[in-house]
C-alpha cells in the first residue's frame, strides 16, 4: 500500500516566495511531502505543464448572508461554494450579520447551521457588527472572539449599518482587548446620503450616476478617518474595497508610519470602470457596486498598489444578486434610482482566473505576488496560515492544478453561481483551474464539480500574530487599558 493518498506529480509548485518543480504526496487530508520525485500514491494525477498553487482564500464573500427586508442572496452555501470551488477557491470567509436592536448569537447559529449543510469547501465567518450595544459588547462578543471567530466587519455607510465614531471606538477598544481584526467598510456616510439626494431629486437617478454619489473623495476621507480611530486605539484594521488610489494612498502612509493597516481591493476596480456603468436602461444596475467604479486611469495605479505591496489581498466580494429578481437588482422595480439597487457584483469563481489574466499573463503582477495576494495573504491576516495559503509539509492538501495556457471566454452560463448575469460576460481570459483539491479530496476535474454538499468545515481561528497591536500608542495613556502605559 502506499504511503500517500494522493501524488500531484511533476507540476511547478508555487507559493508565494517560491517556484519549484515536484511532486506533492498528501495523507489524511494535508500535504505530507513535497520533493523532486515521490513514489506513486493510491491515486496520482500527473501535473506536467500545469501549476500548481495553493488553493485560494477569498476573505470576503457574501453568501446566504442572512437579510431583512426584500433582498435574497441568490447563492446558498451549496452554489457559492461550488463556484468557489470551480474557480480554484478551497476558503472563503463570509459574513454573519447583526440586525439592529438584535443580539449576535441566533443568527451566528442559524448561518452556522446553513454552512454546515451546504458548504463543499472550508469557511469561517466574520462578525459583522451593527448595534454595538453594552449587552453584545460584553455578553456576547468577547465570547465568539475567544471561540475562534476572530474578525469583525464594521460599515462606515448605509442607513441600516453605519456606526458613528464614538461607536467604531468602542468597536476598536474592544477588538483589541480580545484579540481581534476589524474589517472596514469606508465610505463618508452623510457625503453620500446628500450627494445622492441631490442627484435624484434633479432626476439624475439612472445606474450610471451611482459614482457621482460615490466619487473617491468619500472613501480617501472615510479611509483617513477609520486610520485615525485605529491609531488612536492601537488597532490592527484591514480597509475593505479599496477602490481608488487616494484611499490606498492613505493606507501607505499608515504603513509608513508603523500602524498596522492592512488594505484589500478586489477585481472589479482592477477590470472595470465608471463607463461600464453607461448602458442602455436598467442594465448599468448591473454595475453598482461600493465602492463605486472609478475612472479607466485608476486601474494600474492600484495594480501599482498591489505590486509595492499596499493593497496585500485582492477578494471578490461575491455579492450575489439577480439582475431580473425582486429579490435582486429591481428589488425596488424595473427601473429604480441606483440608490435603491442592492449593491454588488457577483465574483467567486472568476476571482482567480481573472486575476491571473490580467496580472500574470499581462506582466503586471508575477506569479508570487499574485498567490500571495489571492490565498497566502488573506490566510496570514485572518489567522488561517500555515493551514491554508501556502504549499508546505503539515498545510491541508488545498490545491488548485492551474493551466497557464488554457484561453477561455467568461460566459455566465459556464459558471456554478446562482446569479444570471457575470461583468465580465465575453472577456477572454487565460490561465483556469483544471483541478481543485480540498484536503486531498478531488472537489472539481475542470468540468465537473465533484464535491458533497456539507463536506466543508468550519475553520475557527486562534491568537495570531496580525491582530496583535503594533505598540503605537499616540499619548502615554492607554484608553483601552484606562491606564497609563509602561
Ligand atoms: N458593497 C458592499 O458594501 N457590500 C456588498 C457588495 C458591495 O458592492
Ligand atoms: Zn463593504
Ligand atoms: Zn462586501
Amino acid at each position: 500500500m502506499s504511503e500517500f493518498d494522493l501524488v500531484i506529480r511533476g507540476g511547478t509548485i508555487v507559493t508565494a516566495a517560491e517556484t519549484a518543480r515536484g511532486d506533492i504526496g498528501v495523507k489524511d487530508g494535508r500535504i505530507v511531502a513535497l520533493a523532486e520525485r515521490l513514489p506513486a500514491g493510491a491515486r496520482t494525477v500527473d501535473a506536467g505543464g500545469k501549476l500548481v498553487l495553493p488553493g485560494g482564500v477569498d476573505s470576503h464573500c457574501h453568501i446566504a448572508q442572512p437579510k431583512r427586508g426584500p433582498t435574497r442572496n441568490a447563492d446558498s452555501f451549496e452554489t457559492g461554494t461550488a463556484s468557489a470551488l470551480a474557480g480554484g477557491t478551497t476558503s472563503v470567509i463570509c459574513f454573519s450579520p447583526q440586525f439592529r436592536g438584535e443580539g449576535l448569537l441566533d443568527v451566528l447559529a442559524g448561518y452556522e447551521a446553513a454552512a454546515a449543510a451546504g458548504a463543499m469547501i472550508d469557511y469561517s465567518f466574520h462578525i459583522v457588527l451593527t448595534d454595538p450595544s453594552d449587552r453584545v459588547m460584553q455578553e456576547e462578543l468577547p465570547g465568539l472572539i475567544r471561540r475562534g471567530f476572530r474578525s469583525l466587519k464594521i460599515y462606515m455607510a448605509y442607513d441600516t449599518s453605519a456606526l458613528s465614531d464614538v461607536q467604531i471606538l468602542t468597536v476598536f477598544a474592544l477588538a483589541r482587548a480580545e484579540g481581534a481584526l476589524v474589517t472596514v467598510h469606508a465610505e463618508n456616510h452623510a457625503a453620500i446620503m446628500w450627494l445622492s439626494q441631490r442627484l435624484v431629486e434633479t432626476g439624475h437617478t439612472a445606474p450610471r450616476y451611482h459614482p457621482w454619489a460615490k466619487p473617491i473623495a468619500v472613501e480617501r476621507e472615510a479611509c483617513h478617518r477609520v486610520i485615525t480611530l485605529a491609531e488612536l486605539t492601537d488597532t490592527p484594521i484591514q480597509v475593505f474595497h479599496v477602490s481608488g488610489a487616494e484611499s490606498a494612498a492613505e493606507i501607505e502612509r499608515a504603513q509608513a508610519r508603523g500602524l498596522k493597516v492592512f488594505g484589500e481591493t478586489c477585481p472589479q476596480y482592477l477590470l472595470l470602470d465608471e463607463t461600464d456603468l453607461d448602458k442602455p436602461g436598467f442594465e448599468g444596475a448591473k454595475l453598482i457596486f461600493s465602492p463605486a467604479a472609478r475612472p479607466k486611469e485608476n486601474q494600474e495605479a492600484l495594480w501599482r498598489c498591489i505590486r509595492r505591496g499596499v493593497l496585500d489581498v485582492v477578494s471578490s466580494d461575491h455579492a450575489p444578486w439577480v439582475y431580473d429578481s425582486r429579490q435582486g437588482k429591481k428589488a425596488h422595480g424595473d427601473n429604480a434610482p441606483f440608490n435603491q439597487v442592492p449593491n454588488g457584483v457577483p465574483g467567486l469563481e472568476t476571482r482567480l482566473p481573472l486575476l491571473f489574466s490580467e496580472g500574470v499573463v499581462k506582466g503586471r503582477i508575477d506569479l508570487h505576488t499574485f498567490v500571495a495576494v489571492t490565498a497566502t495573504n488573506p490566510a496570514r491576516i485572518f489567522g488561517l496560515h500555515p493551514r491554508k495559503g501556502t504549499l508546505a509539509v503539515g498545510a491541508d492538501a488545498d490545491i488548485a492544478l492551474w493551466d497557464p495556457e488554457l484561453t477561455k471566454q467568461v460566459r455566465n452560463a459556464d459558471l456554478h453561481h446562482a446569479v444570471d448575469y457575470t461583468p465580465y460576460e465575453g472577456m477572454s481570459v487565460t490561465g483556469w483551474p483544471v483541478a481543485t483539491f480540498s484536503r486531498g479530496e478531488p472537489v472539481w476535474d475542470g468540468r465537473s464539480v465533484l464535491a458533497r454538499p456539507g463536506r466543508g468545515r468550519l475553520l475557527l481561528r486562534g491568537p495570531y500574530d496580525h491582530i496583535r497591536p503594533a505598540g503605537m500608542l499616540p499619548t502615554p495613556f492607554d484608553p483601552v487599558a484606562g491606564r497609563m502605559r509602561g
